[in-house]
């Protein structure tokens, strides 16, 4: 109980002192910047460079990218991965992913390489691509799953062929400065580091062969590098409180006049204003309060004598996206007793070993795992049904409420914990507890200490 008490306040103390940083520079309030991920703290996207074979001149390595993050996933347009060469190493031909510019080939005569610059950028092929041109886990227009979700699909793969290299284990030299954008900032890559060369069992298991040569990338995410700007929110409502709690006014930006910055939900041209091309990733919200393209609202409804019940709905502003494969992280003491979990996935996620109080929801193949752009459809919802464990449950002080929410890896906005919805004649004997008192002075200097 100790060990929670201090990890949960811990690195919420770290989240806020950087938020206060970031304000202090910026003005942007709201931002959250955690340098690691608290609920994720092993989480990381690895590439491994595998060298199958020798050429006259180099090697011919497959390169993997493997998503071993729980729960943040790549989205459209996708990944882009580069690097500079250690010498002068040129790209012969690729399968499975393409560089973005070719480079200046001009001192090569006949055979043409498919890149000639010292800091490549290399993207995936998109979905469609002919088979002569794939190898498996290529070509998905660099989408990739979360471990959790769809383990199968978090992980990627080009082939590359290399020239002007060395053609042993001794002279080759390890690719430096990988960056890793998705599609923006927030990754850091550190050094390739030579690790055993990977094995690999043929489909019939009966025979292994091994890489010629390996050498591995950790490349781990922090909110604080990406710099966005909040892209969710969460309200709150109960049974026992008529008071709806919105989203805090201008959680991910606030409304201004300049033509543009929304749209009016009744308008009645939303079709005209919003642009069908595909190519435009920049959210698009319906005008509110918060502006922001997700708002999660937690609901208490029900009160059973041993059960508790809540609703959860995520509404989607936005009307340039469609979110398929969402989820969300969700922090609550009580998940350590959830017993019935309606429409959604559920994993439980358990950061700190032995505290279970994270849990990872997402939608279900084919009925809700694709969270429809903003207007009628542009919501899913869930039930999620909590045995109480009478030492700890009440619904005094906020407990029922969620700590923390992501959506898609991206942490939302949450009310100031002193504007909850009270229990009619709370007790006020009750002792406050000392997460409660942290979070409340923390929150109340973020939220209310600039204009
Ligand atoms: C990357 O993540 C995996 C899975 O969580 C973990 O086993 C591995 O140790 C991590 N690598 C590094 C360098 O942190
Ligand atoms: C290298 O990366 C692969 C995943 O691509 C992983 O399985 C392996 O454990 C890593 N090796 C080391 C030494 O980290
Ligand atoms: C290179 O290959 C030799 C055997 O051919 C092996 O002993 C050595 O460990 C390898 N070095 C690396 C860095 O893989
Ligand atoms: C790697 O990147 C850093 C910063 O972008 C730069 O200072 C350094 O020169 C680069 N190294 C190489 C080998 O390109
Ligand atoms: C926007 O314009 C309306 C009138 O059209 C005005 O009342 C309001 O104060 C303006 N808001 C801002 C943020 O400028
Ligand atoms: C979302 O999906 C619907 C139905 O497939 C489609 O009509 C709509 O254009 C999509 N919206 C976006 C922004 O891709
Ligand atoms: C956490 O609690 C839930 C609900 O009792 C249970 O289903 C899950 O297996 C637990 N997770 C761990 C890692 O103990
Ligand atoms: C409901 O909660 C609000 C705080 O959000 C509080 O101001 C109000 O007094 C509460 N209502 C009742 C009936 O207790
Ligand atoms: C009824 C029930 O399952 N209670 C469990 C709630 O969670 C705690 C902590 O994991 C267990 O000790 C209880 O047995």
């Amino acid at each position: 109980m100790g060990f929670r008490m201090r990890s949960i306040t811990q690195s919420f103390y770290e989240a806020s002192c950087s938020i206060l940083f970031l304000s202090l520079l910026s003005c942007t309030c709201f931002t959250s910047t955690e340098a690691y991920d608290a609920l994720d703290p092993n989480g990381n996207i690895t590439i491994k460079w595998d060298i199958m074979s020798w050429t006259p001149d180099g090697y011919v390595a497959v390169v993997t990218i493997n998503n071993f993050q729980q729960y943040r996933h790549i989205e459209a347009p996708g990944w882009s991965l580069g690097w500079t060469w250690a010498k002068k190493e040129v790209i012969w031909s690729m399968i499975g992913g393409q560089t973005t510019e070719q480079g200046d080939c001009s001192k090569f005569k006949g055979n043409i390489p498919h890149c000639c610059k010292k800091d490549p950028t290399v993207v995936d092929l998109l979905p469609g691509t002919p088979y002569n041109q794939q190898i498996a886990n290529c070509c998905k227009g660099g989408v990739l799953s979360s471990f959790v979700q769809d383990p199968v699909n978090s992980v990627a793969a080009f082939q590359v062929s290399v020239g002007r290299a060395g053609t042993t284990n001794k002279t080759v030299k390890l690719p430096k400065n990988f960056t890793l954008k998705a599609p923006g900032p927030g990754y850091t890559c550190g050094p390739a580091k030579i690790v055993r060369p990977s094995l690999f069992t043929q489909p019939d298991k009966r025979r292994t062969t091994q890489a010629l040569m390996t050498w591995n990338v950790t490349c781990t995410y922090s909110q604080f590098l990406a710099q966005k700007t909040p892209t969710c929110c969460v309200s709150l409502s109960s049974f026992y409180n008529d008071t709806i709690v919105p989203c805090p006014t201008c959680s991910c930006g606030c409304q201004t006049n300049s033509s543009g910055s929304c749209v009016e939900g009744d308008s009645p041209h939303i079709q005209s204003v919003v642009p069908s091309s595909r190519s435009n990733y920049a959210p698009l919200v319906q005008c509110t309060s918060h502006m922001c393209p997700i708002r999660i609202h937690w609901h208490v409804k029900l009160n059973y004598k041993e059960y508790w019940r809540v609703k959860v709905t995520i509404t989607n502003f936005n009307y340039r996206m469609n979110y398929s494969q969402w989820n969300l992280v969700v922090q609550h003491p009580n998940f350590d007793n959830l017993t019935q979990l309606f429409s959604f996935n559920y994993k439980s996620l358990t950061p700190y070993g032995d505290i279970n109080d994270t849990a990872m929801l997402w939608g279900l193949k084919f009925y809700n795992d694709l969270l429809m752009q903003a207007g009628p459809a542009g919501n899913v919802q869930s039930e999620l049904l909590f045995r109480k464990d009478a030492s700890t449950f009440t619904f005094d002080k906020g407990w029922a409420f969620p700590r923390r929410i992501y959506f898609n890896g991206d942490n939302c906005v949450m009310p100031p914990p002193d504007a909850y919805p009270w229990l009619p004649n709370a007790g006020s004997r009750q002792e406050v507890p000392l997460l409660a008192l942290v979070m409340a002075s923390l929150l109340a200097l973020v939220f209310y200490g600039y204009p």
